[in-house]
């Protein structure tokens, strides 16, 4: 077992050995001028300057045997599993599907929906994607952690108050323990990210814990 004694809020005990890391949608369509992110009126630069810690948080779980998972949000070509409620909504400068500069936004095999390259899963890990702000919904992803014998998940990625904390809420109504970490993960929000934060860990850690990523790898090994 090991132990996160900075964990927010209470130490978290959990063994790395039925853990999995869930990188959530680091995708050029989030981080990167001319996509998803930026068509809805987003600064994207505060997104790009988490992918140094994310890479860090990935390379520890790799080195530590934890699987690494990573989630794109993007639809089929044919928006058949895109919801005209989601795609109609507001006045974006571009809509789901619309070409933009990298490729069609928000669609499966464009440019833009790629994960980062810093970023990139290695052969074999698993690549998942999801048409919904929660990993769960509608994706394999119950079926692919029941096999690993997942029991504690950890979080990162983009997000915080979107994709991330909708898919740690999900993960922790399936009986997972939920570990955010705090410095690898970001909003375009910096008080929606920080207000995330304080309630996923408020009542006692009712949806799960943040830590940070130099501590979580430490307690990897
Ligand atoms: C958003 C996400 N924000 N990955 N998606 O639309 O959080």
């Amino acid at each position: 077992m090991a132990e996160l004694a900075g964990a927010l809020p209470f130490p978290l005990r959990f063994d790395p050995a039925s853990t999995a890391l869930i990188v959530i949608d680091m995708q050029r369509d989030f981080v990167e001028p001319g996509g998803f992110g930026a068509a809805l009126g987003n600064d994207v630069t505060l997104l790009q300057a988490i992918i140094p810690t994310v890479a860090a948080l990935i390379a520890g779980a790799r080195a530590a045997g934890v699987p690494v998972i990573h989630t794109r949000e993007c639809h089929l070509p044919d928006l058949s599993d895109c919801p005209p409620a989601k795609r109609l909504r507001g006045a974006p400068a571009l809509r789901i599907g619309d070409p933009g500069p990298m490729g069609r936004i928000l669609i499966a095999g464009e440019p833009g929906a790629e994960i980062v390259p810093e970023l990139a899963a290695l052969p074999g890990e698993v690549v998942i994607d999801k048409p919904g702000k929660g990993a769960f919904y509608a994706t394999p992803l119950s079926e692919i952690l029941a096999g690993l014998g997942t029991k504690t998940l950890i979080f990162a990625g983009v997000t915080t108050e979107v994709c991330v904390q909708t898919t740690m809420r999900e993960a922790n109504d399936r009986g997972f323990d939920c570990l955010l970490a705090e410095d690898a993960t970001e909003s375009y929000f910096p008080a929606f990210k920080a207000a995330a934060l304080e309630m996923i860990r408020a009542q006692g850690a009712i949806v799960g814990w943040t830590a940070r990523t130099a501590e979580i790898v430490e307690a990897l090994h």
